[in-house]
């Protein structure tokens, strides 16, 4: 097998064959038989090679990626310091266990996270695999350093799909249906979800009512963490009315619970900062973070202040994996890249870009009820013209009108219904203006 070539951005948009094509078919085809059936894809159309914002399938049609796999590949799919950095370490020692005998890269990550999530506080952190670890880890250490059991969250959380983490996400269909019971101690509150919420309802004021409520029906010497996503993302990026999650942080140092920041879709730069959490100017105590950190290796970690994080016993926190070495090699590679091309600026840059032009759409279809977001982390959210009733039919629709002409978006949200767009921060802007003359064709055709 002859490796395939790597994609430049040069190559652009192109369609070889129809969608998929009959290479990705026939694999598609031996998957049936091999693959569960629980496990889906949103285009099954199989990719040979990916980056500078393109994903490149085994018929040789070229995609636009506004989805960068899921919010992971922001500094671009296999990115060329990144490969180098996995290369050299691969060829070194691909495993030992952190638990066994320790490593380097394991410490220098840690050293970055201490420095670049938000508060200047003395920090510790803990590597793991996934973001779902992640979280899990980020309740466990709550509940030591606190000594109690409620975790509240919000509703269209979305945190994992282990078992505690699917009882901290909100959506029954598809996520949880089936699979419970869930563990006990996990209490939802409302989140703030501007475009659905009363008129005029401040982020404060939102953010009181739930906690009111959770006050009379738990208490708030019961809870242990208030664990929240900065930008709500599997719920449909959602970016909770301001005040809302200050006034959640403020009850939180109030009652002696902890604030946990489930920034493993937000984070590294993915909404124009570092954290999501410093536009709201909220120091969480806890920063659960994944995907962003290692251009697409397996990583994630809890980073928290020092005495909350110690607060585990020695070994309480492990995992064969967790750390891994080559994993390990590709964040300190990706961070450097996020540091050196300022990518924080860039996904500032594709905001105006996707926020203008979206918005622009959004001025001639009354089926575009919101245009929302920060950074390169943009929803688009579709109603019934006239009305707030979700239109996920729609958006579906458009989704595959853009696929089939090689723009690759995926829908989001509670109720379906929102455009996700997710690009690489390192996208070239002639190729996320193309996406956008697509999207606006799509439009042209279905939209009203
Ligand atoms: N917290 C905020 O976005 C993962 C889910 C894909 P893992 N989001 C993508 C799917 O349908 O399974 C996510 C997230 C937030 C936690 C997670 C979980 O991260 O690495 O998928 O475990």
């Amino acid at each position: 097998m002859t490796a395939p070539s790597s994609v430049t951005p040069a190559q652009g948009r192109e369609l070889a064959t129809e969608i998929p094509g009959p290479r990705s078919q026939e694999i598609h085809a031996r998957r049936q038989k091999a693959v569960a059936r629980g496990v889906g894809s949103a285009l099954p159309v199989y990719v040979e090679a990916a980056g500078a914002g393109l994903l490149r399938d085994i018929d040789g049609n070229t995609y636009i990626d506004l989805c960068s796999g899921l919010g992971v590949t922001g500094v671009g799919n296999a990115a060329p310091d990144v490969v180098a950095a996995v290369q050299e370490q691969v060829a070194r020692f691909t495993h030992t266990c952190f638990l066994a005998t320790p490593y380097e890269g394991y410490v220098a990550v840690c050293e970055q996270l201490a420095e670049l999530t938000p508060g200047a506080h003395e920090k510790r952190s803990a590597l793991f695999s996934t973001g779902a670890e992640a979280v899990e880890n980020a309740v466990k250490v709550a509940r030591a350093a606190t000594g109690r059991a409620a975790i509240v969250v919000l509703d269209h959380a979305y945190h994992g799909r282990t078992n505690l983490t699917l009882g901290l996400s909100a959506r029954n269909m598809p996520f949880k249906q089936g699979f419970g019971p869930f563990t006990p101690e996990i209490h939802r509150i409302p989140a703030s979800y501007p475009f659905r919420d009363p008129e005029g309802l401040s982020g404060e004021q939102a953010a009181r009512d739930a906690l009111e409520v959770l006050e009379r029906q738990v208490g708030g010497e019961n809870v242990a963490a208030v664990v929240v996503e900065p930008i709500q993302g599997e719920g449909g990026f959602i970016v909770p009315a301001p005040g809302y999650l200050p006034e959640i942080a403020r009850w939180c140092a109030r009652h002696g619970a902890l604030l946990v920041a489930d920034e493993i879709q937000s984070g590294f730069c993915r909404t124009g900062a570092w954290f999501a959490s410093e536009h709201e100017g909220i120091v969480p105590d806890i920063v659960a973070s994944a995907k962003g950190i290692a251009g697409g290796l397996p990583l994630a970690a809890v980073t928290g202040r020092a005495e909350v994080m110690d607060a585990v016993q020695l070994g309480g926190f492990g995992g064969t994996y967790g750390g891994n070495p080559v994993a390990c090699a590709a964040a300190l590679a990706a961070i450097d890249v996020m540091r050196r091309q300022d990518l924080a600026a860039a996904a500032r840059r594709i905001e105006k870009i996707l926020t203008s032009r979206l918005n622009e759409l959004a001025s001639r279809y009354d089926a575009i009820g919101e245009v929302r977001g920060r950074g390169a982390m943009i929803g688009v959210e579709l109603v019934r013209p006239g009305s707030k009733e979700p239109a996920p039919e729609l958006a579906q629709r458009v989704v595959e009108a853009c696929h089939a002409k090689g723009v690759f978006l995926l829908t989001v949200g509670t109720f379906g219904n929102v455009l996700r767009f997710l690009p690489p921060l390192v996208i070239a802007e002639e190729l996320l203006s193309d996406a956008l003359d697509v999207l606006e064709q799509s439009f042209a055709r279905l939209g009203n």
